[in-house]
């Protein structure tokens, strides 16, 4: 019942309630971890499939990722190790010269939401920026945004810096944004998605 609460409130995004349910939650001896995956999680697939669907727009989608936001940080300071395990470490990016960060801002969130550990680099971040986020981080998977074609060849640039700086066989480069393609994706060495859901399908496919 407290998980089935929790979930309709996320889906719902009412904060408030969120935040209620999982203290209520956590008061009546449910585990921080069921809590998360039952309750949270639950919600915010749904959240993904709707908005996949067409059946939730951008707003939504960042009110029901606040809420997850709001209950999650009930839950971190009780986890015990091993509670969550992160299926893997990310870099994101708006690239170089771009400064449209929505799209990319709710790529993260929906990552994060599914259990990414998720280094946001903000935006007009160069490729050597990202080179080093990827050492520094020993990231799994590196995410760039961009929204104009001009700032699209900055993923190329990237990379190539990649490669020359021997990390590109050991990260899974994702790419998205308005202006993208599959095609560009496929000349450059990275893969496409193209929105917030399918970035997260795609993440599970790589790791
Ligand atoms: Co700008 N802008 N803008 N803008 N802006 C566009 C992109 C544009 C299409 C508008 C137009 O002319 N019709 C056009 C680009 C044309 C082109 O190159 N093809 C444009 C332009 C020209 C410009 C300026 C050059 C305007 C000027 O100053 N003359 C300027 C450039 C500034 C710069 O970046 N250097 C500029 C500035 C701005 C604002 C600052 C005013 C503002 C950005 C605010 C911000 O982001 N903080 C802005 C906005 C808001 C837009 C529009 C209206 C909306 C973009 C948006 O946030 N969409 C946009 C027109 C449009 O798209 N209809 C436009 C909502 C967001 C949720 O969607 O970002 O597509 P989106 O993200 C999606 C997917 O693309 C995907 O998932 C997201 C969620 O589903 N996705 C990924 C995104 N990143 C991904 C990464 C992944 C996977 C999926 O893996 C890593």
């Amino acid at each position: 019942m407290e998980f089935i609460r929790i979930a309709e409130a996320l889906k719902a995004g009412k904060v408030n309630d969120v935040k209620t349910y999982t203290e209520m939650a956590l008061s009546a001896g449910k585990e921080p971890k069921d809590i998360i995956n039952e309750g949270l999680m639950a919600g915010m697939n749904v959240v993904g499939e709707k908005f996949k669907n067409g059946e939730l727009f951008v707003p939504e989608v960042l009110i029901a990722s606040k809420a997850m936001n709001a209950g999650m940080e009930i839950i971190k300071p009780l986890l015990k190790e091993g509670d969550v395990v992160s299926k893997g470490k990310c870099v994101f990016a708006t690239v170089k010269g771009d400064l449209h960060d929505i799209g990319k801002k709710l790529v993260c969130m929906m990552m994060e939401s599914s259990g990414y550990e998720v280094v946001d680099l903000g935006v007009d971040a160069s490729p050597e920026k990202i080179v080093n986020a990827v050492k520094e981080h020993d990231a799994d998977i590196v995410g760039m945004s961009a929204m104009l074609t001009t700032t699209m060849l900055s993923m190329k640039k990237t990379v190539e810096a990649l490669k020359e700086n021997g990390l590109y066989d050991n990260v899974k480069v994702m790419i998205g944004g308005a202006p993208v393609t599959v095609n560009y994706a496929e000349e450059i060495g990275a893969h496409y998605s193209p929105d917030s859901t399918e970035a997260v399908e795609l993440a599970n496919e790589l790791m």
